[in-house]
C-alpha cells in the first residue's frame, strides 16, 4: 500500500468506528418523577406571597367575616410597587391572597356582594387581582393565587353543595379571567369552631387542571406541591419530594412530621413548599418589622438547602404599598445569597468518580457536576456500587502556598431529580476527613460548616441510595455571614 492509500484506509477505519460508537443511553428513571411544571417550580427556589385584604385594615390575622366592605380603603394601592419587592427578592413567581378566611374578595366576583365592588376603593371599580396579575406580567413575574376554602362570611358555608358550587364558580372566575396562573393555593386552615363541611377537592382540582393545564396545585396533599408542615420555613433534614398522597387528609392535624420529611417509599411526586412570612404575621401590622438577613439566610438554608422551594410572604400595608424597610431587607437578603452563591470555589477543579457511565466521553462524566447546568449530570455505571460504593471527587487547583484551595464553608450538592430522587445517605470528606453528612439531597442540599476549611480534594460519598445516584452539581462556597466575617 502506498503512503496515501494507507492514509485513506486509516481514515476510512476511523470514520467507520466513529459511526459505530453509538451513544450510551441515559439510565432508567426511578419513579415517581416530577412533571415539567413541577420541575420548573422547583428551579425557581424562592417565590413570594402577598397577604393583603380586610385584615390589613383591622390589624388582625383571621378576620371574623363581619367586617364591612367600607373598611377596605387603601389610599394608594400600587401593585407595580409590590413588584419592586418581587424584583428586590429576585423571584419569578408571586402569589396573591385573593380571598382569605374572612371571605372578602379582592376581585369583583359576580357570586357575592362581599368584595372590592362594595368598598369605597376606586369608587367600587377596583380589582386587586387584575392590578396584581397585570403588574406581575409587566415585570416578567408569573402569577399565582390563593383562594381560602374556609370562608367565615358567606352564608352558604356549611351547606355543602351550595358552598362547593360557590367556591368552584370563584375558581372559574380567577382561572379564566386573569391569564395564565402558575400556582393555586388551597389552604387547609380552619378554625376549631368552624362549621363542619366537606370540601370537594376532587372536583376543584380537576376543574383547575381543565382551566390551566400547566398550573401547580398546592395543598397539604398536593397533588403538585405539598405543605412542608410548619410556617417557619423549615423542612426536615431528611426531605423527600415523594409521599403517599393517600396518607394525607387536607387540613388534618398530626400529619406535619410526615409532610416535613416526606416518604422514601412514596408513590407520588409532591415536593414541599416552605411558607413563611418576613414579619411575625402574615398580614401587615403597624408595629411589626421584618426579619433580619441572618434569620432570612437561616430560612434559606433550611428550605432551599433542604430540597424545598421557599415561599416568602411580604405583606403590603394599609396604604396599599409594601413598606420600604421590607423591600430594603429583601434586597439585602438577595444580595447575601448572591454574595455566597455567586462565586463557586469549585470552579477550575477537575472531577473524577467511582465510575462514569459510558466512560469519560459518554455524556455522563464526573465533570458534568461542574458545568453549571441542571440538564447534565454524572452517572456511574450500573455495576459500580457493587465494588467500592459510589463517590464523586473534586480536585481543586492549588493555591500559591500549595496547601489547598481557597477556604469554603458551604457545600452544595444537587441531584438530577428529573430522573427521581435517589440519595438516602451521604458524607462529605475534605482531604480524607469527614466534614459533613446527611440523608437526602434532592434538587439542592446545602451543608453549612461551622468553620471554613481548605483542602485539595472534596469527596462526596453516596453511602445509601435508591438506584444509581445521579448528581447534577457539586459546588463550594464561602458564606461570610456564618463565619461572622460580616
Ligand atoms: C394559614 C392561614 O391560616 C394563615 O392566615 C396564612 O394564610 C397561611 C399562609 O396559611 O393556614
Amino acid at each position: 500500500m502506498t503512503g496515501s492509500a494507507l492514509l485513506r484506509w486509516g481514515l476510512a477505519v476511523a470514520v467507520a468506528s466513529l459511526a459505530e460508537a453509538a451513544r450510551v443511553a441515559p439510565p432508567l428513571p426511578v419513579l415517581p418523577i416530577p412533571t415539567a411544571a413541577q420541575l420548573r417550580w422547583q428551579r425557581r427556589e424562592v417565590i413570594m406571597f402577598f397577604h393583603f385584604g380586610m385584615n390589613t385594615f383591622t390589624d388582625s390575622e383571621w378576620g371574623t367575616g363581619r367586617e364591612g366592605p367600607a373598611t377596605f380603603r387603601p389610599a394608594a394601592l400600587n401593585a407595580s410597587q409590590w413588584m419592586d419587592a418581587a424584583a428586590a427578592a429576585g423571584v419569578s413567581l408571586a402569589i396573591l391572597v385573593a380571598k382569605h378566611h374572612d371571605g372578602f374578595c379582592l376581585w369583583p366576583s359576580a357570586y357575592t356582594e362581599h368584595s372590592v365592588s362594595a368598598s369605597p376603593w376606586r369608587g367600587g371599580r377596583g380589582d386587586v387581582v387584575r392590578d396584581f396579575t397585570d403588574a406581575a406580567r409587566a415585570r416578567g413575574v408569573d402569577a399565582g393565587l390563593y383562594l381560602s376554602p374556609w370562608d367565615r362570611h358567606d352564608e352558604r358555608y356549611g351547606r355543602e353543595v351550595a358552598y362547593n358550587e360557590y367556591y368552584l364558580a370563584q375558581l372559574h372566575e380567577l382561572l379564566t379571567g386573569y391569564g395564565s396562573v402558575s400556582e393555586i393555593w388551597f389552604d387547609g386552615a380552619k378554625g376549631k369552631n368552624a362549621k363542619n363541611m366537606t370540601y370537594h377537592f376532587h372536583e376543584w382540582f380537576q376543574t383547575v387542571r381543565q382551566l390551566q393545564s400547566s398550573i401547580n396545585i398546592f395543598s397539604d396533599a398536593g397533588p403538585d406541591v405539598r405543605w412542608v408542615g410548619d410556617e417557619k420555613g423549615s423542612a426536615g433534614t431528611t426531605c423527600w419530594s415523594t409521599v403517599n398522597r393517600s396518607m394525607i387528609t387536607i387540613g388534618q392535624a398530626g400529619i406535619e412530621n410526615y409532610l416535613n420529611s416526606g416518604d422514601p417509599r412514596g408513590m407520588d411526586w409532591v415536593p414541599p413548599e416552605c411558607d413563611v412570612s418576613i414579619r411575625p404575621g402574615w398580614f401587615w401590622h403597624k408595629n411589626e418589622t421584618a426579619k433580619n438577613v441572618s434569620q432570612l439566610l437561616d430560612i434559606y438554608y433550611n428550605s432551599v438547602g433542604r430540597n424545598c422551594v421557599l415561599l416568602l410572604n411580604t405583606p403590603p400595608n394599609s396604604t396599599g404599598l409594601v413598606d420600604d424597610a421590607d423591600i430594603a431587607m429583601l434586597r439585602k437578603f438577595r444580595a447575601a445569597v448572591t454574595t455566597i452563591f455567586g462565586t463557586d470555589l469549585a470552579a477550575g477543579s477537575t472531577a473524577k468518580a467511582s465510575s462514569e457511565r459510558g466512560g469519560r466521553h459518554g455524556g455522563f462524566a464526573a465533570a458534568n457536576v461542574l458545568d453549571g447546568r441542571d440538564e447534565t449530570y454524572w452517572a456511574p455505571t450500573a455495576e459500580d456500587g457493587r465494588k467500592n460504593g459510589y463517590w464523586i471527587e473534586l480536585r481543586r487547583p492549588a493555591t500559591a502556598d500549595g496547601v489547598g484551595g481557597p477556604p469554603f464553608n458551604v457545600v452544595r450538592i444537587q441531584e438530577h431529580v428529573a430522573m427521581g430522587q435517589r440519595v438516602e445517605r451521604h458524607v462529605v470528606y475534605v482531604d480524607g476527613a469527614p466534614v459533613a453528612n446527611g440523608t437526602t439531597v434532592g434538587h439542592k442540599r446545602l451543608h453549612r460548616l461551622s468553620v471554613p476549611v481548605s483542602g485539595r480534594t472534596v469527596r462526596i460519598w453516596l453511602a445509601a441510595r435508591r438506584g444509581t445516584p445521579l448528581v447534577s452539581a457539586v459546588g463550594l462556597h464561602l458564606d461570610p455571614f456564618v463565619a461572622g466575617m460580616i
